[in-house]
């Protein structure tokens, strides 16, 4: 098992070309909550410091105009009702999707990941839209069939799997059973994929246990998946690059500090 190092992944890391336009590095969706909508402007905010070259944030109608007032290089599209998001989705260059973030427990949620899953496309699934299938996560594991990424902390984790061992045992049996890369996080994130690939990450400091932090990773994984990184590579990448982005700001840190502190980590790879 190796440590997570940008030795792993530096040589497909997605720089624009001389010639890129928006359309080429990628069109993120991030699904928002009607509660808690600051979990999905992380993860939004996240997305694009990390590349994307556009960010929709897709907004239940009632609450359109907050995230609208709130974002200003973020999209913000309307959903009319729980099915608004296949319309969102139609455009087939949207190729990666975050469901989950502040997204609440209720079917609406649980539309949304079936919804998110039937694309194909890259997939992110966070906080509730884990949360949602405590009860029957085989009816999760049996809509998995394409790129995804689940990003459980163990609270998460333990509502999905009932496996043992130790961390690195457990994300990679989580791995193998629900077909998606698991990033099971925590001050030692693991990153498995279901073909047994798996490497820990070590450079997170523990001034990253304040909330949204979270929000922010699934926001970077979807961002680094539009821009043509494959979930494992894309996993990886992002829990090094958001661990880095915490130990250069250091003691203080809350969660809406880490999207622009990207920026700082990224001059230092390139
Ligand atoms: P205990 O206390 O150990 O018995 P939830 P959540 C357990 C949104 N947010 N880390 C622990 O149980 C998220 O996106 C919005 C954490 C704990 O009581 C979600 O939509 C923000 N918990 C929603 O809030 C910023 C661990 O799990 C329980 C654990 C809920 O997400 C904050 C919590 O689980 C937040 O991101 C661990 N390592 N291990 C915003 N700015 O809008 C065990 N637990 O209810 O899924 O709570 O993570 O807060
Ligand atoms: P969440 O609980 O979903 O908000 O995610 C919290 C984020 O902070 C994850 O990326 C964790 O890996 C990270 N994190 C939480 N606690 C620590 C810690 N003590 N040391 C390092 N990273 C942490
Ligand atoms: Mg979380």
């Amino acid at each position: 098992v190796s440590e997570n190092h940008p030795a792993l992944w530096l040589d497909r890391y997605p720089w624009p070309t001389l010639d890129a336009h928006k359309y080429q590095r990628g069109h993120a969706v991030v699904v928002g909550g009607s509660i808690m909508a600051g979990a999905s402007r992380l993860a939004a905010m996240a997305c694009a410091r990390i590349g994307a070259g556009l960010v929709t944030l897709a907004a239940p109608q009632d609450v359109w105009p907050i995230y609208a007032g709130a974002l200003t290089s973020i999209m913000v599209q309307p959903m009319a009702d729980p099915d608004g998001l296949a319309d969102i989705l139609s455009d087939a260059r949207k190729n990666a999707i975050v469901v989950g973030p502040g997204a609440g427990l209720g079917q609406t949620t649980r539309r949304h990941v079936e919804q998110a899953l039937a694309t194909q496309r890259a997939v992110v699934l966070d906080a509730d839209a884990i949360s949602v299938f405590a009860a029957e996560p085989q009816a999760l594991f049996r809509l998995i069939d394409g790129p995804c990424v689940l990003t459980p902390h163990d609270g998460e984790f333990g509502r999905l799997f009932s496996v043992q061992g130790s961390k690195l045992q457990r994300a990679s049996q989580a791995a193998r059973l629900s077909g998606a890369v698991i990033v099971l996080k925590g001050a030692d994130t693991v990153v498995a994929a279901p073909d047994g690939r798996c490497v820990i990450n070590t450079n997170a400091p523990p001034d990253l246990a304040t909330g949204g932090t979270g929000d922010v990773l699934a926001g970077l994984i979807a961002g680094l998946m539009a821009q043509g990184l494959s979930p494992y590579d894309a996993g990886c990448t992002a829990v090094w690059i958001h661990g880095e982005a915490a130990r250069l700001f250091g003691p203080g840190l809350v969660s809406e500090d880490l999207p622009p502190a990207i920026p700082r980590v990224l001059r230092r790879l390139r």
